[in-house]
């Protein structure tokens, strides 16, 4: 069974202290408008409508939260680089995804959608130096896969990994369909690594055998993010 196939919409958040309090791990999904976030959410959960999918770009506005397991979620993001008025990209930027990214401490990774037909735009390119700066891992799935044949795909690939090895080591990479449900077990076993929630089959591992991939944050805040760390970007 696929790893995400319980997930259920929990909640929307619109402001950093509505942001769930017993979140373990959570998995943000990033990128531009339209790149194809919510339908990775979909594929991923083996659901057809969990998360809103449309071709007007930037009908996702806020953060929603997936369940996927107790204290597990799965995060879609508004996207990025669909015209906004350039007051309003700044308030959602300041106010909510940027500490959000920044501090959020049960996110223990960022999956980077990016249309494999127009991959590293600019805005990609500074998402990728920016949380690269958490010092946490990014994922990239180079979506719609199935728009390219495989030699466009295997050269996308190929020329995407050239670029990322020029700028982050903390940066994996697959192709990814939503419509062709392809990629979809290379992308569980990332995923499903971050979040603790790998398939095993048949019993636990033994104890000693037991990794934690990511380190649990000590004193997590009750609002699950770190309000000293926030309060200093405010005050910038
Ligand atoms: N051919 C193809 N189309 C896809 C794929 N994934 C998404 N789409 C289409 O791309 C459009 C945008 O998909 P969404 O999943 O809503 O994109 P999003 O990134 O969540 O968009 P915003 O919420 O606006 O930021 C929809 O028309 C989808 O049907 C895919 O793998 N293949
Ligand atoms: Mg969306």
């Amino acid at each position: 069974m696929p790893i995400f196939q319980k997930a259920v919409f929990h909640t929307t958040v619109a402001k950093l202290p509505d942001l769930p309090t017993d979140s373990q791990r959570e998995v943000a999904f990033a990128g531009r408008s339209n790149a194809g976030k919510s339908s990775a959410i979909n594929t991923l959960a083996n659901h057809t409508r969990l998360a809103f999918v449309s071709k007007t770009p930037g009908r996702t506005q806020h953060l929603n939260y997936f369940t996927l397991d107790a204290g597990k979620y799965f995060v879609d993001l508004p996207g990025y680089g669909f015209a906004k008025a350039p007051e309003e990209i700044r308030s959602q930027w300041e106010g909510l995804l940027a500490p959000y990214l920044r501090y959020r401490e049960p996110l223990v990774g960022l999956v980077l959608i990016m249309d494999s037909r127009h991959p590293l735009t600019n805005l990609d390119l500074q998402m990728l130096a920016w949380f690269a700066q958490t010092g946490k891992p990014i994922h990239i799935l180079l979506s719609k896969a199935d728009k390219l044949t495989r030699q466009e795909q295997t050269l996308a690939l190929r020329d995407v990994q050239t670029d990322l090895d020029k700028i982050s080591d903390n940066c994996t990479l697959q192709l990814f369909s939503s419509l062709k449900k392809t990629g979809v077990a290379e992308a569980e076993a990332v995923l499903g690594g971050w979040l603790a929630m790998e398939a095993r089959p048949g019993a636990t591992p033994p104890v000693g055998l037991r990794t934690e991939k990511v380190a649990r944050p000590k004193n997590r805040k009750a609002i699950g993010w770190s309000a000293r760390t926030a309060g200093g970007l405010a005050r910038k």
